[in-house]
């Protein structure tokens, strides 16, 4: 655990300490739609070197604050040009209102496939009728990516069933140092009627 871990740590902790006294007052003006379930499409990026995450899921609500998100991703990287797909959760606190701050920490797990020569295994593995025929490739499974993301965001409600999220994540991979780093990402999310 580095000194950036902990500085995300904090970074959450003093937005859910802000959070938390501001969520148990209020009228009902300003209060969210309750809602339970959601479907969502996210899209995250980074620049030096770029990185690319689009993933799309559900979503629901466990109290008013309390939300988690499930999806499949596809995660893009410019540093070795692989693109990892995979699954991906998170759990946010985020008080009920119209625009309400988010603080959370998830989590990406994928793979990514690559064409590698496939002449010399006396199998034909593109099906073509041929076995070992020139140039013959076949896919194959690579390594495996896990990225855990603290995040923290701003939520605006454009309507009683549709929420716009902003957002920041700092990755932290295992594929190494040099693909840590903050991704900021915009979400739509489209709530379900209950
Ligand atoms: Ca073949
Ligand atoms: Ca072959």
């Amino acid at each position: 655990m580095g000194p950036g871990w902990v500085r995300e740590a904090c970074v959450i902790g003093v937005a859910m300490l802000a959070c938390a006294p501001a969520s148990a007052g209020g009228g009902a003006w300003w209060q969210a739609p309750r809602v339970e379930g959601s479907l969502y499409l996210d899209i995250q990026k980074r620049s030096e070197p770029a990185i690319l995450g689009i993933e799309a899921g559900i979503s629901g609500h466990y109290t008013d604050s309390v939300s988690s998100r499930v999806g499949l991703a596809l995660l893009g990287s410019e540093f070795d040009r692989h693109v990892f797909g995979g699954f991906t959760a998170s759990v946010r606190y985020s008080p009920p209102w119209r625009v309400s701050p988010f603080a959370g920490i998830g989590g990406f797990f994928g793979y990514w496939e690559d064409q590698v020569r496939a002449d010399g295994d006396r199998i034909d593995n593109d099906e073509d009728g041929l076995v070992d025929e020139y140039g013959e490739q076949k896919t194959e499974t690579e390594d495996g990516i896990l990225v855990i993301y603290p995040e923290v965001g701003l939520h605006l409600w454009l309507a009683n069933s549709v929420r716009l999220t902003l957002s920041g994540r700092y990755h932290l991979t295992s594929a190494g140092r040099e693909y840590d780093g903050w991704l900021t990402g915009v979400g739509l999310s489209f709530f379900l009627p209950e």
